[in-house]
């Protein structure tokens, strides 16, 4: 059966070479299925971007299309930085502070989620087969219904890469009702985690009257899965970049020039979700409470810029710096600086370095779907660690999906600054032996999750039959 997947962004990109996969797990996770079925992935242009509607990938020997829905400046900003950046998003974070009114950003919303079906539908059409469409996250609500209503014939999947809330907190949106109507177009709605999965069943009960029974949510004669899909990493890929010589000669360049025997890193996008500037007030209140590791600990913080031009998000860049400052110009001491901070994108190959030369991975976001960087540290540092590079540990918020999967890592309220403080000191205290079984635990978990068994398992499970739960 071929596949058409809907992702707000295309999973390849131009490079001086020309086209190549996208950077990141989904893209490498999906592309390979595409290629062995064949289908299309349909994804959204933005306003000046200069690329082709329809585009057979790999040129060489095209095995799928490309399709992409071009978006006027107008549709971008109500579809993309208002609806899904700053209503969804923020909400689904349980962060209702940064939530906007969604009324303006509405007609964008809807319009832009039914070009997206009508292009999905019209590939679908070229061909006899019952289709199948695998739609992905918080921007294309909408679609799995549009795309019952053309093809009821079809088996359509949706996955949802960030929480889900309590009802009692969805329910705040005004649209609360017709979003949740458009995901229950699917068959099988996947989410990171089991709480989550419960959440969206309890919503669609508590909103629209819908029945629960067990996993499925019975809704206008239909029945609907909701159901945990955890995802993971490439891990493959990670495993090879902490045994690759030149990544393992970064790591210790990276380690001789920072003046200080344990390393703290932080890795993330630059999103209020992340909980950066709690994280720098624990990290100054550590400073505070160990004077003898002055000079002895540094934190290196790297943030990939994000969605800029949103207000929240630039003002979060202004604080983040101004943390920075305020910490390093109260406790920096001749060569030794206490928090280093870069804010750019790191290739992979860059990241496994720092992952590799880190003594502790500090993630306390305030809520995350998955959190990724944190498999991507576990797969480093423990392969590392097999190799007899010293073991390192993991602190991580337990308000993320990956903590309850990684049964390794530290976790802790990242609302709690004084727990955050005691975590990071346990944390680099860890006897070698203890951070060994917590690496081997977490490798277990990470490679469980890979990113190419989870579309495996969710294509199979959108493959059977409803009865077959
Ligand atoms: P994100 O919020 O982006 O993803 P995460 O899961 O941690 O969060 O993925 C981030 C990815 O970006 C990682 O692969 C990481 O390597 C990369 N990255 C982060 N900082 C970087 C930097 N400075 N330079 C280069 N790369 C960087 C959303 C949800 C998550 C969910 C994923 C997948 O918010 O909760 O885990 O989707 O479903």
């Amino acid at each position: 059966m071929s596949l058409v997947l809907l992702a707000n962004r295309a999973p390849i990109r131009q490079t001086p070479e020309g086209w190549a996969a996208a950077l990141g797990g989904l893209a490498s996770a999906l592309l390979p299925v595409l290629e062995d079925r064949g289908g299309a992935w349909v994804a959204m242009r933005e306003p000046g971007e200069d690329t082709p509607e329809h585009q057979p990938y790999p040129a060489e020997d095209p095995a799928f299309t490309v399709r992409r829905v071009p978006l006027s400046e107008d549709e971008f900003d109500g579809y993309y930085n208002g609806l899904s950046n700053q209503v969804l998003w923020p909400l689904s974070h349980y962060l209702v502070e940064y939530v906007l009114p969604e009324r303006r950003f509405r007609e964008a919303y809807r319009t832009v989620n039914r070009r997206f079906a009508e292009a999905a539908l019209e590939i679908a059409a070229a061909s006899d087969d019952a289709p199948q469409f695998w739609v992905q996250d918080y921007h294309l609500m909408m679609v799995p219904a549009l795309l019952r209503e053309g093809r009821p014939d079809a088996r359509i999947g949706h996955f949802w890469h960030i929480p889900w809330p309590a009802p009692e907190v969805f329910r705040i949106l005004p649209s609360a009702r017709e979003l949740l109507r458009g995901m229950l177009g699917a068959d099988l709605v996947g989410f990171h985690t089991a709480g989550d999965a419960e959440n969206f069943r309890e919503s669609a009960r508590d909103l629209l009257g819908a029945t629960i029974e067990g996993v499925e949510v019975l809704w206008q004669g239909r029945r609907v899965r909701a159901e945990p899909h955890p995802i993971g990493i490439d891990v493959g890929k990670f495993e090879g970049l902490a045994a690759d010589p030149a990544v393992i000669a970064e790591s210790e360049t990276f380690r001789s020039e920072l003046v200080a025997d344990k390393v703290v890193l932080g890795v993330d996008r630059l999103d209020y979700t992340k909980g950066l500037l709690l994280r720098f007030e624990a990290f100054e209140r550590f400073l505070e409470a160990y004077p003898e590791l002055h000079g002895k600990v540094s934190m290196f913080q790297i943030a990939t810029p994000s969605r800029t031009g949103i207000p929240a998000y630039d003002q979060l860049k202004r604080e983040v710096e101004e943390a920075v400052g305020r910490i390093n110009g109260r406790f920096a001491e001749g060569a030794w600086s206490p928090l280093h901070y870069r804010y750019r994108a790191f290739t992979q190959a860059e990241l496994a370095a720092l992952y590799r030369a880190a003594d502790v991975a500090l993630l306390p976001p305030l809520r995350d779907g998955m959190n990724l960087v944190a498999h991507e540290f576990a797969a480093v540092s423990a392969a590392a660690s097999r190799e007899g590079h010293p073991p390192a540990a993991l602190v991580l918020s337990e308000l993320t999906g990956a903590a309850d999967y990684l049964g390794g890592a530290v976790c802790v309220n990242p609302y709690d600054t004084d727990g955050l403080v005691r975590a990071l000191r346990a944390a680099l205290d860890l006897p070698r032996d203890e951070k060994r079984r917590r690496l081997n635990e977490m490798q277990g978990a990470v490679r469980e999750l890979d990113v190419h068994t989870w579309a495996a398992r969710f294509l199979d499970r959108l493959d059977a039959p409803a009865d077959a739960a």
